[in-house]
């Protein structure tokens, strides 16, 4: 059990489009530029929340297809994600586009920090009768693996309690 040390710090990453602002407004209640066209988030934008008595502050970065830093945004958001300061990341994934959205995944995890990931946009998924088995890329990747649906609102508290969860990895903080 990690002592809770006062506030934590979350990253929102993940491709384009995948719903990072959709879900960082869900969590914080902010009201971030939410369209249907990719490059939207173009500079870090901050908010928080308080759940189960954790103050958690959330950094929404830009949309990258991977940290290779070829671009501003992949720039901000290595850049953020290796700084040191967040204590986790939630890596939003459209779970219609799993594979796709893996590459950046595996980037994350190898930056070695603590990943939670999102599986966003199931409706969409199974709607093309995609389905994943959540368990099963939880066991394989080794880190939590929540489902949402951001676009009505499904999945937010369970987000929540994997995002304050992180204060009871040992060793995560
Ligand atoms: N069907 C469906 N659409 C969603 C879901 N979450 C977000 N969207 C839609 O997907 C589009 C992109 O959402 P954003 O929240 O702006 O995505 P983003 O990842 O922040 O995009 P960038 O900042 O450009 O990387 C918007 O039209 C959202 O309404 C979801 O769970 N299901
Ligand atoms: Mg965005």
């Amino acid at each position: 059990m990690v002592e809770n040390s006062g506030e934590l710090k979350i990253a929102l990453a993940g491709n384009p489009n995948t719903g990072k602002s959709s879900i960082f407004n869900l969590l914080t209640g902010a009201k971030q530029h939410v369209g249907n066209w990719p490059g939207k988030t173009v500079a870090r934008a901050h908010g928080s929340f308080t759940h189960e008595g954790h103050v958690v502050e959330i950094v929404d970065l830009p949309g990258t297809y991977s940290l290779n830093a070829s671009s501003p945004e992949e720039i901000v958001a290595r850049e953020y994600l290796v700084s040191g300061v967040p204590d986790a990341a939630v890596v939003v994934v459209d779970a219609a586009n799993l594979e796709r959205n893996l590459y950046l995944v595996v980037q994350i995890l190898e930056t070695n920090v603590p990943v939670i990931l999102d599986l966003n946009m199931l409706d969409a998924a199974s709607s093309r009768g995609i389905q994943v088995d959540a368990a099963e890329l939880s066991a394989q990747l080794g880190v939590p693996v929540v489902s949402t649906v951001a676009r009505s609102s499904t999945g937010l508290e369970e987000l929540k309690d994997a995002i304050v969860g992180v204060f009871d990895w040992e060793g995560a903080l």
